[in-house]
């Protein structure tokens, strides 16, 4: 299979998803015996062989440290790094390569702004503002830097369907608010946020907008400059590439006047005892040697993605969804948590009173791996009143198949608990 970048757009573009199921191997086995059901993608997605390849083939023959060497496979390997940086660029349409800082993922993106930014500008009085459904990566960050500037953090309540309560946003958006946080899809609850209209609110009264991207990047086409968010957080192995790597993209002029957020290596530019001057953007803000062929896979892995068609994505993950959810619906005690009108393929149920981590267990005996628990969003448990769900969550390669395993994986749980 050949790379194709997303500047190649003149190609013609997969849309028969479902076929490439193929490409990814970790699906073609059986788990206790039956054909795994593969529906835990908001927690980490599979990886297609093709990124497998990459990575491999970097470790086999390029691997050396970055940007320190003159010899030729430190050449390779700082190619191959800065060349994802380029196609990370691309694939959220960011304006200038100094504004992809690879982090290890949406947490530490989220920590950098939070540390960074709100260490330096926030100050008594001044709001942050986030949202009763973010996950805890976009709450205690936050909670963190509030409590050493004396900031105060507010929360935009939500609907009964799992929606942001807008009318509640625009009441606690005042000039106090500096930074608003928001995560544009919900891993608990599917739901896709209007995040334009919140950017372009917050704006409206100075305040700048971080998104949290992590459960958007593998299933809707990301502009960053179109959206006009300040920051933009994802992490690599929600979108089919390595773990240990993720994304912060920031706009250029906010990222030159933060502090680094961590030092060391390659994050200076001189070093004395009287003073240290900064590294340029990106560097300023990747602190020792980085997950190199991490990030080489997450290069792959968009190359990857960017041979398929988006709306084919997005087509087919609410085709799963809609299946799943008329099936789930007619089973005895279900109820979905996060009925928004606009969510991604993620299902979060209960069935009736049997605990979640029970309904996980027998699907796994089932062959299904679906996510149970918290999902690391514990206000939204708290407004629903749950203490846990059980959550099937949809990548391109899943298919009706795997939702027919699911529901049938749901009625032995209803059978063993009658
Ligand atoms: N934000 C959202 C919306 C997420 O879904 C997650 C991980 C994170 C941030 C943190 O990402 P990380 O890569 O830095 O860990 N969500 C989940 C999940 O739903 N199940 O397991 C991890």
């Amino acid at each position: 299979m050949n790379a194709i970048t997303a500047s190649q757009s003149n190609i013609k573009l997969i849309s028969d998803v479902a076929s490439l199921r193929a490409d990814i191997p970790a699906l073609h086995q059986k788990i206790w015996g039956k054909p795994l059901a593969y529906l835990d993608n908001a927690a980490s997605s599979q990886r297609p062989q093709f990124v497998i390849d990459a990575v491999s083939n970097h470790e086999k023959r390029n691997h050396a440290n970055i940007h320190r060497g003159v010899h030729k496979l430190s050449q390779r390997a700082t190619n191959a790094y800065e060349g994802a940086r380029e196609k990370v660029r691309a694939f959220i349409n960011a304006g200038n390569s100094r504004e992809i800082i690879f982090t290890r993922g949406t947490t530490e993106s989220i920590n950098l702004v939070a540390h960074s930014l709100g260490l330096s500008q926030l100050k008594s009085g001044d709001e942050v503002l986030i949202s009763w459904m973010e996950h805890h990566s976009n709450i205690v960050p936050w909670q963190l830097i509030c409590e050493r500037t004396g900031a105060n953090l507010r929360t935009i309540p939500i609907t009964d369907r799992g929606e942001l309560d807008l009318e509640a946003f625009n009441q606690l958006l005042s000039e106090r608010t500096k930074i608003v946080a928001i995560v544009h899809v919900s891993n608990a609850l599917g739901t896709i946020n209007p995040v334009k209209e919140i950017i372009d609110k917050a704006h409206s009264k100075g305040a700048m907008v971080l998104l949290d991207g992590a459960q958007a990047v593998a299933h809707m086409r990301i502009d960053v400059q179109e959206l006009d968010c300040d920051f933009y957080a994802f992490s690599g192995h929600k979108m089919f590439a390595p773990t240990g790597i993720g994304v912060l993209y920031g706009k250029k002029v906010l990222l030159e006047d933060m502090p680094p957020y961590q030092g060391g290596g390659e994050m200076i530019l001189t070093v004395t005892f009287k003073k240290t001057t900064y590294n340029t953007l990106p560097y300023k803000f990747e602190a020792g040697t980085p997950h190199i062929s991490g990030a080489i896979g997450l290069g792959a892995a968009i190359d990857y993605l960017s041979r398929i068609d988006f709306n084919a994505i997005a087509k087919h993950e609410r085709d799963l969804l809609e299946y799943a959810t008329s099936q789930l619906s007619d089973l005895p005690g279900s109820r979905i948590i996060g009925n928004a009108h606009k969510k991604t393929g993620v299902l979060s149920f209960i069935l009736g009173d049997i605990h979640a981590h029970d309904i996980g267990t027998i699907l796994d005996q089932e062959g299904v791996a679906v996510r149970t628990g918290h999902h690391c969003t514990m206000p939204i448990m708290e407004f629903f009143s749950v203490p846990a769900t059980a959550r099937a969550s949809f990548a391109f390669y899943n298919n009706r198949n795997d939702v027919d395993q699911f529901i049938g994986g749901l009625r032995t749980t209803l059978e063993i608990f009658s």
